[in-house]
C-alpha cells in the first residue's frame, strides 16, 4: 500500500498564474536516450509582487539554468520531483534552463517518446512538464518557436505552425525551425521526427487562403492515407459551411504513430493519430474504421476553434472544448452518413459506455470539481454526455439562435482560456433566455429517470401527459435537483398513421402535466424521439403500442427503440425464468416485417437486427446474473435464425456486392446487413448455414466481409474456429493493425475455454503489452465484451484482468488505469460475482507503488 496520500486538485481552488509567459523558443536536440531540451521562456509578472514563480517538471534532468543569461547560484531556486520553484523572481526576465531526458525509455507515452524508431510527443493534459519546466496549465498561452536538431536518420522534423528555417549540421545532422503565431498552452505542444513517407494535397478556403495539407505516415504506408486526407478536406469544408469556422494557418499536417494512449490528439497545426485512426484500405480496414477515422480525423481538425483557438481555463472545463467538438463530429457523421443511422450509432454508445459510468461508482458531473490525476477525465461522460448537453442546448433554443450563440462565443473569446459559465452566457445573451437551471446538467451527475403516463379522455378528445422525473444518488451528490429535460413527442394512431407532428415539451420540474386537445382517437405515445435528452424513459406504453412503432414510426429513432425495448423485455423475462414464448414468436414476425420494409435503407435494417448487448442487458438488473442473460439473449437469436431462416439467407445474398469496393455509406450499409444476416444465421448452425456461412469467410474480399465472417467461425468452436484464425493470422501477421483484429475477435470467443485462451494469447509471440492498441484488443474486448466469459463464476476472468493492470500500470499508467471500469460494475451483479470482483479491486489498491491514476479508479471503484 503507498504511504502518501495524492492531493486532489479542486476547482475551488482555481487561482490565475501569477506571471505571463509571452514567448517560448525550445531548441531539441534529440537523441534516443539522451535528448537536450533548452527552454527560453520570456516572462512578466501578472500577480502579486511575492509570488515566487513554480513551473512544473517531472523527470527531468536539470543541467542549466539562468535568469536574463546569469546562472542561478544553488540557493535562489528548488527543484524537487514535481516543479522548479524560483522564491524571489523579477518582475520581467527571461528564464533559460537546460534539461536532458530519455525518450526510449518511455513507456507511458507521454511527453517525447519514440514509436517506431521515430520520436514524437503526447502533452495533453500534463506530458509537456517532463520535456522542459513550464507552467504546464491549460490558461498559460505562449507563443511558441522551435528548433530541432537531430542526425539525418530522422529526416523529417516537425512541429507547430509554419515551418522557417532548414539546413544541415556537422556530423550527418540537421536542423529546423519552426515558429507559431497563435498563443497555445502547452498541451497542444507537438514534435515528431523521423522517417516517414508523406501524402500532399491542398485546401482552399472559404476566403481564398491555400492551405498546404500533408499526411506523415510510416514508409511505404502513403496510399492507405487517402481516405483519412479526404476526410480532412470534407471535415474543413463543413466547419466552413455549418459553422462558418476556417482554418488559419497555412500549414495542417497529421501524423500516424502505432503506439499512442488515446484515439488522436490536435496539437496545433501537427494533429498526431494513432496510427489504427487513420490508414485504411479496403484490404486491411473495416467499414468501421473508415467511419471512425472520418469522424476522428474531424474531430481534431474541429478542435483547432473549440479547444485550441478558445481553450479552457482549466481541466475542470475539460467538456467546453471536448463536449463540444464530440456534438461538432456527430453533426458532420450524420451529415456524412444519414441521420437516423448515426443517432441510433451514437446512442447505443452513450448507453453502453456513459449509462454505464453514470449509474456505478465512477459516475462524476460533465464538469467535475475534483480529480487526483486529469488523465482519469476523458470518460464518456465529459465527451458524449458533454455532447448530448450541447445537443439538448440547440434543442431547446432552436437552430437559429443556437448558431447566433456559437458565433458570439467564438468571437467573443478567441484566444482566450475559458470557462463552462462563460461559454454557457453566450447562448443566454444570443437567445435572450434564462439558461441557469440548464447549468445543472453540467453539475449533477447521474442518468435522470423519466416516466410519462397517458390518458386519453375519448369524450373530450384529449390526451393528458404526466411526465415526471427523477435522478437517484451518485457518488458525493446524495439529493439532485429537477433539470430541464427537452422531451420531443409525437403522437401516431393504433394503424401506424400520424396524428400529431413532433412537438418538444421542455420537463423542468419534478412534475408536469400537459393537455393536448383535438386527439379524435386513442393515441400511441412517440415520446424522446430522435432520444432528444440522455435520460432513461418508462411509459405506460403496452407491447401492442410498441409494435405500431416498430413498424410506422415516422421517427426512425424510435422506430428502432420499439424494437430493442420488445426484444430486451423479452430477454429479460426469459433471463428471469418466466420466459414468453408467443411474445418471441410475436417479436420474430414483426422483426421480419420490418426486414422487408423496401423503403428502409440495409444500414438501418442492420441496427433493426442487433439485438440489445449483454453488457446493456445487465445494465437492468440490480444483481444481473451474465449467464443467465447471454442464455436468454442466445435463446431469442435462435428463435429469430430459425423463425426468419429463409429470409436472412435471402438478404444475405441480395446484399452481396459484386464488383468494385466503395467505402460509402450506402455499400457499408449493405455490407453491415450481410454481416448481421450471417451472424443472425449462426445460432442456427445447421449445414445449411454452416455452408453459408463457411463460403461467407472464404469468399471475402475487404476486410469488412472477413471480419463478419470470422466471429461466425469463431463463435463456432471446433475446427472451422481453429481453420479460420489460422489462416486469418497467416495472412495477416505482418500488419499490426490487422493483428490486433485477430486478438479482438478471439477477446468476444464466447466458447466456454475462452477465458484460458485469452491468458494464453498474453503469450503469444504477437502479443505487445507497451502497444495500448495489441493490449486493449484482447484484455480490454475480452472484459468489456464477453461477459459470459469475463464474468466466470470462479472469479478467474477478474483475476486475469487484474493481474494485466497491475502488470501495465509499472510501465503505462493511464492505459492500465482504463483497464480498470470493468470491474467497477460489482454492485450490478449477483453477490457471489460482485464479491470476487471486489476483492481483486482491493488487491489492486493494497499494491505497492500503484500510479495515481489506478489508485484513483480503483479506490473510487470500491465506494
Ligand atoms: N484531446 C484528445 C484526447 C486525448 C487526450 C489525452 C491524450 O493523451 C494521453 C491523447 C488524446 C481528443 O479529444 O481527441
Ligand atoms: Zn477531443
Amino acid at each position: 500500500m503507498r504511504t502518501d496520500t495524492p492531493q486532489a486538485v479542486n476547482l475551488a481552488d482555481y487561482r490565475p498564474f501569477p506571471f505571463a509567459i509571452e514567448t517560448t523558443r525550445l531548441v531539441f536536440d534529440l537523441h534516443p536516450t539522451r535528448t537536450r531540451v533548452s527552454a527560453e521562456l520570456s516572462v512578466r509578472r501578472t500577480g502579486g509582487k511575492n509570488e515566487p514563480l513554480v513551473l512544473n517538471g517531472e523527470r527531468l534532468k536539470l543541467v542549466s539554468i539562468a535568469i536574463d543569461g546569469r546562472p542561478l547560484a544553488a540557493g535562489e531556486y528548488g527543484v524537487d520531483a514535481e516543479r522548479l520553484t524560483i522564491a524571489e523572481a523579477p518582475d520581467a526576465f527571461v528564464l533559460t534552463t537546460e534539461v536532458e531526458i530519455d525518450p526510449s525509455s518511455n513507456k507511458a507515452l507521454m511527453g517525447l517518446y519514440m514509436s517506431g524508431g521515430r520520436f514524437c510527443t503526447q502533452c495533453e493534459a500534463e506530458g509537456f512538464r517532463t520535456i522542459t519546466y513550464f507552467p504546464d496549465r491549460p490558461d498559460v498561452l505562449s507563443r511558441y518557436s522551435v528548433r530541432i536538431e537531430a542526425d539525418g536518420k530522422f529526416p523529417h522534423l516537425l512541429s507547430n505552425g509554419n515551418p522557417v528555417a532548414s539546413g544541415s549540421l556537422d556530423g550527418g545532422r540537421h536542423f529546423a525551425e519552426w515558429s507559431d503565431p497563435f498563443p497555445k498552452p502547452s498541451y497542444l505542444f507537438a514534435l515528431v521526427a523521423g522517417d516517414l513517407d508523406v501524402l500532399a494535397d491542398k485546401f482552399i478556403t472559404m476566403s481564398g487562403r491555400e492551405v498546404a495539407l500533408r499526411v506523415f505516415v510510416d514508409p511505404g504506408q502513403a496510399s492507405r492515407a487517402a481516405y483519412a486526407l479526404d476526410s480532412l478536406k470534407r471535415a474543413m469544408k463543413w466547419d466552413e459551411e455549418a459553422f462558418g469556422r476556417e482554418y488559419d494557418l497555412d500549414l495542417f499536417m497529421i501524423v500516424a504513430v502505432r503506439d499512442f494512449n488515446f484515439g488522436a490528439m490536435e496539437n496545433k497545426g501537427l494533429n498526431i493519430f494513432n496510427s489504427s485512426l487513420l490508414l485504411a484500405d479496403p484490404q486491411t480496414a473495416t467499414d468501421l474504421d473508415y467511419e471512425r477515422i472520418e469522424a476522428v480525423v474531424a474531430h481534431e481538425y474541429f478542435h483547432n476553434w473549440t479547444g485550441n483557438r478558445i481553450t479552457c481555463r482549466d481541466w475542470f472545463q475539460l467538456c467546453l472544448k471536448e463536449g463540444f467538438t464530440v456534438f461538432r463530429d456527430q453533426g458532420l457523421s450524420a451529415d456524412m452518413r444519414g441521420a437516423a443511422v448515426q443517432r441510433i450509432k451514437d446512442v447505443r454508445a452513450l448507453r453502453a459506455r456513459q449509462f454505464a459510468e453514470d449509474a456505478g461508482p465512477l459516475a462524476h458531473p460533465v464538469r467535475p470539481s475534483s480529480y487526483l490525476k486529469i488523465d482519469n477525465f476523458y470518460t464518456a461522460t465529459i465527451y458524449e454526455k458533454g455532447a448530448e448537453i450541447i445537443r439538448m442546448l440547440k434543442a431547446i433554443l432552436g437552430a437559429p439562435a443556437f448558431r447566433k450563440g456559437c458565433d458570439l462565443y467564438f468571437q467573443r473569446h478567441d484566444g482566450e482560456a475559458t470557462t463552462v459559465e462563460a461559454f454557457i452566457a453566450c447562448f443566454a445573451e444570443a437567445s435572450g433566455r434564462d439558461l441557469s437551471g440548464f447549468f445543472g446538467w453540467y453539475e449533477q451527475a447521474g442518468t435522470p429517470s423519466v416516466t410519462i403516463e397517458t390518458a386519453y379522455d375519448a369524450a373530450a378528445g384529449a390526451l393528458t401527459l404526466t411526465l415526471t422525473q427523477s435522478t437517484s444518488p451518485t457518488p458525493g451528490q446524495p439529493d439532485k435537483k429537477p433539470l430541464p429535460i427537452p422531451i420531443a413527442i409525437g403522437l401516431l394512431a393504433a394503424d401506424g398513421r400520424v396524428l400529431r407532428d413532433t412537438e418538444i415539451v421542455l420537463l423542468d420540474q419534478a412534475q408536469m402535466t400537459v393537455r393536448w386537445d383535438s386527439i379524435p382517437e386513442p393515441p400511441v405515445l412517440s415520446a424522446l424521439r430522435g432520444f432528444s435528452a440522455p435520460v432513461n424513459l418508462s411509459t405506460d406504453a403496452r407491447p401492442s403500442d410498441r409494435y405500431v412503432l416498430f413498424g410506422s414510426d415516422t421517427d426512425l429513432f424510435n422506430r428502432w427503440e420499439a424494437g430493442q425495448t420488445l426484444a430486451r423485455d423479452l430477454i429479460l423475462t426469459r433471463a428471469a425464468g418466466a420466459p414468453d414464448e408467443v411474445g418471441e414468436e410475436r417479436y420474430a414476425d414483426a422483426l421480419g416485417r420490418a426486414l422487408v420494409d423496401d423503403a428502409a435503407e440495409p444500414a438501418f435494417k442492420a441496427l433493426l437486427l442487433a439485438l440489445p448487448s449483454e453488457p446493456d442487458l445487465a445494465l437492468m438488473f440490480e444483481a444481473a446474473d451474465p449467464a443467465a442473460l447471454h442464455a436468454a439473449r442466445d435463446h431469442l437469436r435462435t428463435r429469430i435464425a430459425v423463425h426468419l431462416g429463409d429470409l436472412l439467407r435471402r438478404l444475405h445474398g441480395e446484399m452481396q456486392i459484386n464488383g468494385e469496393f466503395s467505402s460509402d455509406a450506402a455499400a457499408a450499409g449493405r455490407r453491415a446487413l450481410r454481416n448481421a444476416c450471417a451472424e443472425a444465421l449462426s445460432a442456427d448452425p445447421h449445414a445449411e448455414n454452416l455452408a453459408r456461412l463457411l463460403g461467407h469467410f472464404g469468399a471475402a474480399r475487404n476486410m469488412t466481409d472477413m471480419i463478419g465472417g470470422l466471429y461466425p467461425m469463431v463463435a463456432m468452436g471446433g475446427v472451422p474456429r481453429e481453420k479460420a484464425l489460422e489462416s486469418f493470422h497467416h495472412a495477416w501477421r505482418t500488419e499490426p493493425l490487422v493483428l490486433d483484429k485477430w486478438f479482438a475477435v478471439q477477446g468476444r470467443d464466447p466458447n466456454p475455454d475462452a477465458l484460458e485462451r485469452v491468458i494464453a494469447l498474453t503469450q503469444h509471440p504477437d502479443f505487445e503489452p507497451t502497444n495500448p492498441n495489441r493490449l486493449r484488443a484482447l484484455v480490454s474486448t475480452f472484459a468489456n465484451f464477453n461477459p459470459a466469459r469475463f464474468h466466470d463464476p470462479s472469479g478467474a476472468g477478474y483475476a486475469f484482468l487484474a493481474d494485466e493492470i497491475l502488470k501495465v500500470d509499472a510501465f503505462n499508467p493511464m492505459t492500465a488505469a482504463r483497464l480498470v471500469e470493468p470491474l467497477g460494475g460489482w454492485r450490478r451483479y449477483k453477490p457471489e460475482l460482485g464479491d470476487l470482483m471486489r476483492a481483486q479491486l482491493e488487491r489492486i489498491v493494497a499494491h505497492p507503488n500503484l500510479s495515481k491514476n489506478v489508485l484513483e479508479l480503483a479506490s473510487k471503484a470500491l465506494g
